[in-house]
């Protein structure tokens, strides 16, 4: 079973969406950043106290961009790509969509 345990955020975001868009089944656990993420048993699973976090049964991934890479190892889907040539674009986008106006507009919470 998948747990993610994240946060309205951009880094957030991005977990969710590689998990969603390849169509994997999880548990989301929201974790208040007032401090939520310094409880102790928050800090076994990422002692740099951050959101998100990736848990499959005993693997526990944290980065967003990591665990952006996941979804794809677990379904063991193969992209096809030159790695030399597409992989590095690929890191980029995974680096960089937090920084993307949709998915920050995304997460307004409407008046
Ligand atoms: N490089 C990390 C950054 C994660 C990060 O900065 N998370 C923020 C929310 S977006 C957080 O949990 N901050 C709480 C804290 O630092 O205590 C990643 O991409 O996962």
């Amino acid at each position: 079973m998948i747990t993610l345990y994240t946060a309205q955020t951009p880094n957030g975001r991005k977990a969710s969406i590689a998990l969603e868009e390849l169509g994997l089944v999880y548990e989301a656990e929201w974790i208040k950043l007032d401090g939520a993420q310094h409880a102790p048993s928050f800090l076994t699973l990422n002692p740099n106290h951050k959101s998100p976090v990736l848990k499959d049964d005993e693997l526990v991934v944290w980065e967003s961009g990591d665990i952006m890479h996941y979804p794809w190892l677990r379904i063991g889907l193969d992209l096809g790509m030159p790695a030399l040539v597409e992989k590095p674009r690929v890191a980029e986008w995974i680096e960089r969509i937090g920084d993307r106006p949709a998915v920050k507009k995304g997460m307004e919470v409407p008046a």
